[in-house]
């Protein structure tokens, strides 16, 4: 009896505490990283703001990390009902943090409409209250237009139940609600006044209708982790965005009244949280697996409320099918990194070849190899599908499949001046001897589509040849799994044709960027889409324009008698703008080209070094005349060409002439001497053509550089660098594991092999979020299976791909989707990227064979 009397006693107290602060641990507090908290639901108020257009990702504004993963975003007044990529999105005036009120004030702008919104979140037990308050209101225009939206992921609710008002429905798995079409006139303008769409003629654009209207919404209350309560006193409507985007989410979103002023709208959103969720551990390993001899460390990330298990164990499966333990070890702690906790397994000991799992309390991983021929692969799937897949001009076939037909039949057009590009290029006045919208001749040839879309990107083109040349001219692959037919323009996958896919990548890329500088007179920025509305073409590239010359004088959507040109405005352009420095690059490029395609094709090569020097000596004469102009710096095209001795080097390489060797042996020491790390990478490059005493002479810089190598150890648990930009940092992993082959490679007394070893465990599945391989590769057990490819509407793949990977989000979150290929930052892959990818896999072969 006393005993309980005691323990009602400090039970009261308890809730005499709980009720003097108003909280508990189920409720939502603003912590010192400026988000709701409670365990298993994160509110992010404007901690990641919009920028638009290009940029406008779905990746802003209110979110939601639900149970760890981002499953709501987009909380923000918005002017439509499901806005796409290049609808306008609100300026973030300001943002509050109001600690003491449990809450967070923003203030959005429109400057097109001149329309201020304020939006306060406040935690208010186990939810947050999200109002809007107007100080002015809505504006006419926008009446009915300007609502407050929330989104949710749709592949993390389709196929869930929701009830609205009681009401009983079920998410769609794919998009067919119902729409109207409305005047243009209606329709709010959209970024810069680009279309998202094309009207065909009908001067009318589609509106989403919604799948459900009511004031309280239970989203997926068959799935505690996706749980979450909406109601409101207004109306609230449910859009599925996906029928005018593919990329498009689900809609929550209320009208904002006309005419009012003050807080003109209130949602309660409660997000479900699991009690005492605390998430899965996520052992990061390689999945294409392990070399006997190499270091094995798993990096396991951790909830910070997660006890850490003392061993983890390795399970080898048998021939039989029959599993052991192989190897029990200690757990050691790497300790915080941003949100999570970081311990590792160190199973290097365990050298025997075969079938293994690891085994951490009680999560296992999917089973991977240990042997010798593990990375005997990982490249092939990157240069027998992937890049050939990318070629331009071309009808690319695989077996029964066709990739795509011959794009851009009609050629490409010079842009009109002063225009700005969706794609972030502009064209200024015309520096060419075309007239606006004019054809030039001879551009529809050769080159690779820049990523997920497909436009020529001259620069990245431009880094992929030289890419190419450098792989060709090291390491000689004699890989033939590709038929590439120039005159036929046709592609065949896995048919041997005789020729070394590499020479031919090289002839590829090279067709289009020599026909840019001889018909245009010097490099393009880019050969791109003249309107948006087939720049987020997704499908085959043939069917992106209509083939067909566009003539003004004839009606859209209509042909001309003899069946050659159309009306239809879709022919893709030209960006001109003369950059000498883009020029110098293609110059150096073309050098390189002609000398490893010497022999294959000369006559290519003789174009590419007629090109080659004449871009080269304009580019100086350019450089030269813009140093003297008002304003610049002196120095000139000197600095500019003085600095560069990778360029000196590859001119070198590429044409025998010593007097660049002599330029790149006066420019290198003084660059290692300003930044070691930056510049080995070129210094080794050059190891081939010097002498020994080049090479000892690099020895304090390589050691210099492991000390920059070894930094990354303490720096993160991955002991690789990784980015926090808005595009992921896999390229600087690819990067990073390049120059650490290359210095093991050259300075295997100083650099050993575990470096690079660490950019593939990276790439391969030790990283944050989740396990799987960031790289389509052939020999992964478990690699990514959504990309943002031109194949991404299918939720699938191509493989080789490398995904830029885990990108992070502020303040404290790593994401890569593997359900929703659409966000480019984490899912893409780019021509640039894979082909680097392609030396690094090769570099890597090259010192672990
Ligand atoms: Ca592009
Ligand atoms: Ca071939
Ligand atoms: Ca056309």
């Amino acid at each position: 009896m006393k005993k309980t009397a005691i323990w009602m006693l400090f039970a009261g107290a308890l809730l005499a505490a709980g009720c003097k602060t108003g909280s508990s641990s189920a409720d939502l507090k603003l912590n010192d990283l400026e988000y709701f908290e409670r365990q298993g639901v994160n509110v992010l108020v404007y901690s990641n703001t919009f920028s638009g257009g290009f940029n406008d990702e779905k990746n802003s504004g209110i979110e939601v990390i639900h149970h760890g993963v981002r499953t709501v975003q987009g909380g923000a007044v918005r002017l439509s009902n499901t806005p796409e990529q290049w609808d306008l999105v609100p300026n973030t005036l300001s943002r509050e943090v109001k600690a003491d009120d449990n809450a967070i004030e923003v203030a959005l702008r429109y400057d097109d409409y001149d329309f201020d919104s304020r939006i306060v979140v406040t935690g208010k037990g186990p939810a947050v209250e999200i109002a809007v308050y107007l100080d002015k209101p809505v504006p006419k225009e926008l009446e009915g237009d300007a609502g407050f939206n929330l989104e949710f992921l749709p592949a993390e609710y389709w196929g869930k139940t929701f009830l609205t008002d009681g009401r009983l429905n079920r998410f769609p798995r794919y998009t067919a609600s119902e729409t109207t079409a409305r005047p243009n006139a209606e329709k709010v303008k959209q970024y810069r006044g680009y279309r998202t769409y094309d009207d065909r003629g009908t001067d009318q654009f589609v509106d989403a209708l919604p799948l459900e209207t009511g004031h309280n919404f239970t989203l997926a209350p068959d799935t505690p982790e996706r749980m979450i309560k909406v109601s409101s006193d207004s109306d609230i409507s449910l859009y599925d965005g996906r029928v005018l985007a593919q990329n498009g989410w689900f809609v929550l979103r209320s009208v904002l009244p006309a005419g009012q002023t003050g807080k003109v709208l209130s949602w309660t959103v409660e997000p479900n949280a699991i009690d005492g969720w605390i998430r899965e551990p996520n052992i990061g390993f390689s999945q294409v697996g392990y070399q006997p001899v190499q270091p094995k460390v798993a990096v396991i990330e951790l909830d910070k409320l997660d006890k850490v298990q003392s061993t983890a164990s390795l399970v080898k499966i048998g021939e039989d099918g029959s599993e052991k333990t192989a190897f029990t070890g200690k757990v050691t702690e790497w300790g915080p990194y941003f949100k999570y906790n970081y311990v590792k397994f160190d199973f290097s000991e365990v050298k025997e070849p075969g079938i293994y799992y690891i085994k951490y309390g009680d999560t296992k991983t999917v089973n991977f190899l240990i042997d010798n021929s593990v990375y005997d692969k990982i490249t092939d799937a990157t240069s027998d599908v992937w890049i050939p897949i990318h070629m331009n001009h071309m009808t690319v076939n695989e077996g029964y499949r066709i990739w795509h037909g011959e794009p851009f039949k009609e050629g490409y057009l010079q842009a009109p001046a002063n225009t700005n590009h969706f794609d972030l290029h502009s064209q200024g006045v015309i520096d060419t001897k075309y007239k606006a919208l004019q054809l030039i001749p001879g551009l529809n040839v050769g080159g690779y589509f820049d990523a997920g879309d497909f436009d020529i990107e001259t620069g990245s083109n431009i880094g992929v040849v030289q890419n190419l040349v450098t792989l060709w001219e090291v390491f000689k692959p004699q890989r033939d799994e590709t038929f590439v037919d120039e005159d036929q323009r046709y592609v065949d996958l896995h048919r041997p044709d005789g020729i070394p896919d590499v020479l031919q990548f090289i002839e590829h890329g090279t067709l289009n960027l020599v026909a840019q500088a001889e018909n245009i007179g010097h490099m393009a920025q880019t050969l791109s889409n003249s309107v948006l509305d087939n720049y987020h073409h997704l499908g085959d590239a043939a069917a992106i324009t209509d083939g067909l010359h566009y003539d003004p004088r004839l009606k859209p959507y209509t042909k001309s008698a003899d069946g050659k040109s159309s009306g239809t405005p879709d022919d893709m352009w030209a960006f001109t703008t003369r950059n000498p420095g883009l020029d110098m690059r293609a110059a150096t490029m073309f050098a390189a080209a002609s000398h490893a395609l010497r022999g294959y094709n000369d006559k290519l090569a003789d174009r590419a070094l007629t090109q080659s020097k004449r871009l080269q000596k304009e580019a100086e004469e350019l450089m030269a005349k813009m140093a003297q102009q008002p304003g610049r710096q002196g120095g000139g095209n000197r600095m500019m060409m003085g600095n560069n001795a990778a360029t000196n080097l590859q001119l070198y390489v590429a044409t025998g002439d010593k007097s660049y060797l002599d330029a790149f042996e006066s420019q290198i020491w003084e660059g290692l001497e300003r930044n070691a790390n930056s510049s080995i990478s070129t210094a080794m490059d050059a190891i081939p053509y010097m002498d020994q005493a080049y090479r000892d002479k690099l020895v304090p810089y390589v050691e210099k550089y492991k000390e920059y190598l070894d930094s990354f150890e303490t720096e993160n648990p991955y002991g690789v660098p990784i980015g926090l930009g808005n595009w992921a940092g896999s390229g600087s992993v690819v990067s990073f594991g390049t120059t650490a082959s290359f210095a093991a490679k050259y300075f295997p007394e100083i650099i050993s092999k575990d470096y690079a070893y660490k950019a593939t465990n990276f790439l391969f599945g030790c990283h944050p979020y989740h396990n799987y391989s960031l790289v389509a590769a052939v020999g992964a057990t478990r690699p990514k299976s959504v990309f943002y490819g031109n194949n991404r509407a299918d939720f699938s793949f191509i493989p080789g791909n490398v995904a830029p990977g885990v990108l992070f989000r502020h303040p404290d979150h790593f994401e890569n989707y593997d359900n929703w290929p659409f966000l480019w930052g984490q899912n893409e892959g780019t021509i640039g990227g894979n082909t680097s990818y392609l030396i690094f896999g090769s570099a890597f072969k090259d010192i672990v064979k």
